[in-house]
């Protein structure tokens, strides 16, 4: 092996070990919403190019108000959807639209978009 060979092989392990970082280990930050009004926790998610924050932490048993804001004219994130609440809705580009649920149980939930591409996910304690 020569040195070009050397810096080949070197390059390519370490964008696999990036790929392998990034997609497998990395879970990123998770943002706890804030209690509000009494028994009522809240947090402010922006949708563009995906939810910030996309991991969310609240507490089981209290109403949990997501307020999505739509910051982006692509449709992609138009709809957001949490499938174990059976809740929908609809994000109008700068608006700013609260989704109430109630999560009962300890455990992580998926919020998506309505193409399942932007991805989110909430853990509850
Ligand atoms: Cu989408």
């Amino acid at each position: 092996m020569n040195t070009t060979n050397v810096i080949v092989t070197l390059v390519g392990l370490g964008i696999i070990g990036w790929i392998i970082w990034y997609f497998w280990l990395w879970k990123g930050e998770s943002v706890a919403a804030r209690s509000s009004e009494r028994g009522v926790q809240e947090i402010d998610v922006t949708v563009k190019g995906g939810y910030q924050p996309s991991i969310i932490t609240a507490k089981a048993g209290q109403v949990l108000r997501l307020n999505f804001t739509r910051r982006e004219s692509t449709p992609c994130g138009e709809e957001v959807i949490l499938p174990d609440f059976g809740k929908r809705a609809h994000l109008p580009q700068d608006r700013t639209v609260p989704v109430e649920i109630r999560p009962e149980k300890p455990g992580e939930y998926e919020f998506t978009c309505g193409m399942n591409m932007y991805r989110g996910k909430l853990i509850v304690q």
